[in-house]
Parts: C-alpha cells; structure tokens; sequence
C-alpha cells in the first residue's frame, strides 16, 4: 500500500508560481479590503489567490485522477437532490458568500472565522486523494486544503475535547433537498458528521476548499468541506458552518437514518459487507472493470493504528 503514495517534492509553492497568477494575488490582497467592505469578493480573483497559495501536498496517490467532469457532475449533496446529476445543475446558484465556520465547544479560543480568513491563514495544499462511496464506487480527486488539525490547534482543544462534530448549512430556501416533501431525501437537516479526536487530529485528514487548481464547485461541497479518505464518502461532510469540540460521541445523519446500515466509523473496510451488498470490490469512476476495495481505501499504512484492539465488525 505504500507504493501508492509518495512523499512531497522539495518544491515551494513561491518557486513554481506563475508569475500572472502571482499579480492576480497581490491585486486580490490589495482589492481584498474594499471589497469585503463592499460584501462581494471577485469570484475570479479569489481563485487566482487559492490557486496561487497550493504547494503539493504528502500523502497523494500516484493512481490516475478522476476526470473534472466526473468528479463535479456525480455527486452526493442529498440537500440539492438524491440524483447524482441534480447537485451540478441545483447547486449553480447557491450562494458561499458571505460564509463563516464556527469553532468551539470545548476550546478555549472559539472563533468564527471568516471564509477568507480561513482561504488564506493556513498553506493550502495539493493532495489527490481516493475517495470510497459506501455505494461501492470511488474517484481520485486532485483537493486543495489545509489538514483540520491546524485548525482545531487554533482555538486550544481542552482535555474536554474528545471528538468532533461538524454540521452542513441548514437553508431551505437554497437547499431544495432540505424541503421535504417530493424533493426531500429520508435525511434529517442540517447534516452532521463527526470524528474521534485522534482521527480529526490525523494529518490525512483534510478541510478541502479546491479542486483541480480551483475553488471548490458548489456541487463538491463549497466552501469548504471535510476529506477523510480511509473512510467511506459519507463522512466528508460538505458545506460546513460548524465545527464543536465535544466530550461524548456525536451523532451522524447517515448512522441516524440507518443504524443497522451506517456506523459512526465507517472505515472502508472490504471484509465487512454493507447488509444488502458486498464491499469487497468497487468500481472507479471512469473505468468498467471493477477493482478490489483495500483495507481503510488503501491508507492502513497510516491508520490502521488508531483502531488497535477494536473489533472493526462491532465498530463499523
Ligand atoms: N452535507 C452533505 N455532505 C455530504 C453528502 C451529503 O449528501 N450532504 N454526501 C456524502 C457522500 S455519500 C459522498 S460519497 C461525498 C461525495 O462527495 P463528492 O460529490 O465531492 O464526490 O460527499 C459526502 N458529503
Ligand atoms: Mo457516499
């Protein structure tokens, strides 16, 4: 497993900047203060600066990426629809701006921060990554971000702090899923998610705000959203407003729908079968053939340690 990933090139992100892209920024840095006063932000602006600020990141796989086609148009964002096509065209108009993400519960330093507070304080990086749809099929995604544990540093975890809950934008209005009715999915709203604080604290795990060079499309979980590649893509929370340290294991909506069929783990795991299909195999986006699935999506070099001595079938 770990021939697939290979260690970040001695490259910083400065020496392979282009140099337009480098005046796009300092236009944007400059633009930066009126138009946040302003309330709008130029879209294209923004994205030079994201696309400027990536170095390449540890931990990327090496395998073939998943077309941008495919990765921004089959997707799962139940709040735009339950149809892999529907969040592509639903998810046009949704609006990332103004956007903030809480951060607290048990922390000293609580913060809100503001979505370009958060595009801009940490070193975004390039990781591809695959990701594992406990329905059985995958991608390898080309994501820009920053590993969630810089920024649970940045608000000082308490002892309190025993995992983390994340929570999606709750906007029925923008969010035709949200709705119910002949729209609406089994789902309760908002969407949350959440981890244990050794595996929110993991460096693979990843707060995601691009793809492929560029800000993240609405329809791939826009502004920002959570990466955690050794577990099946439910537990990369899109759209996230709130992230709270808490001392008890939180709920996930997937596990709340579904107990019998959705555990909080979720660890892609090829030896335990999801009750009405198998998951030993699963098919690449792109590919016919189908490929086996490995133990933890392929990154039990990395993590297989956290689970030492659990039973992966009870804690699934
Ligand atoms: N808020 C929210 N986050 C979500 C979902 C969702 O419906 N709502 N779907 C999950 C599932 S099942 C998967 S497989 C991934 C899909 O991410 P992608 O569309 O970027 O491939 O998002 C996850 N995050
Ligand atoms: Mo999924």
């Amino acid at each position: 497993m770990a021939i697939l990933l290979r260690k970040p090139p001695a490259v910083r992100s400065d020496e392979i900047t282009d140099p337009a892209v480098y005046r796009a920024r300092r236009q944007f840095l400059r633009g930066g203060a009126a138009a946040a006063l302003a309330g709008l932000l130029p879209r294209d602006l923004l994205a030079a600066a994201a696309r400027l600020k990536f170095s390449k990141g540890p931990f990327s796989t090496d395998e073939s990426k998943t077309s941008l086609k495919d990765v921004t148009r089959y997707n799962n964002f139940y709040e735009f629809s339950t149809d892999k096509s529907g969040p592509a065209k639903l998810a046009q108009d949704f609006k990332t701006r103004p956007w903030t993400v809480a951060v607290g519960g048990a922390a000293e330093k609580p913060t809100r921060f503001g979505i370009e507070d958060l595009l801009t304080r940490f070193d975004l990086e390039e990781r591809v990554y695959r990701l594992r749809c406990v329905e059985a099929w995958s991608m390898v995604v080309p994501w820009i971000g920053f590993p969630l544990h810089k920024l649970l540093a940045a608000v000082a975890p308490t002892s309190q702090a025993k995992y983390v809950a994340f929570e999606t934008l709750h906007d029925p209005e923008q969010m035709p899923g949200q709705r119910g009715g002949l729209f609406g999915s089994s789902l309760d709203w908002p969407y949350v998610e959440g981890l244990r604080m050794d595996e929110a604290m993991h460096p693979l795990t990843l707060l995601a705000v691009g793809l492929y060079g560029d800000v993240l499309p609405n329809q791939n979980g826009a502004p920002i959203r959570l990466v955690v590649p050794w577990k099946y893509g439910f537990k990369s929370i899109k759209s996230i407003v709130r992230i709270s340290l808490v001392s008890q294991q939180p709920p996930t909506s997937w596990n709340l729908t579904a107990p019998g069929e959705y555990g909080f783990y979720a660890n892609v795991n090829p030896k335990v079968p999801h009750p009405r299909w198998s998951q030993a195999r699963e098919r690449r986006i792109g590919e016919f053939r189908k490929r086996p699935t490995l133990p933890f999506n392929g990154y039990a070099d990395e993590v297989a340690h956290l689970y030492r001595g659990m039973d992966l079938r009870k804690y699934f």
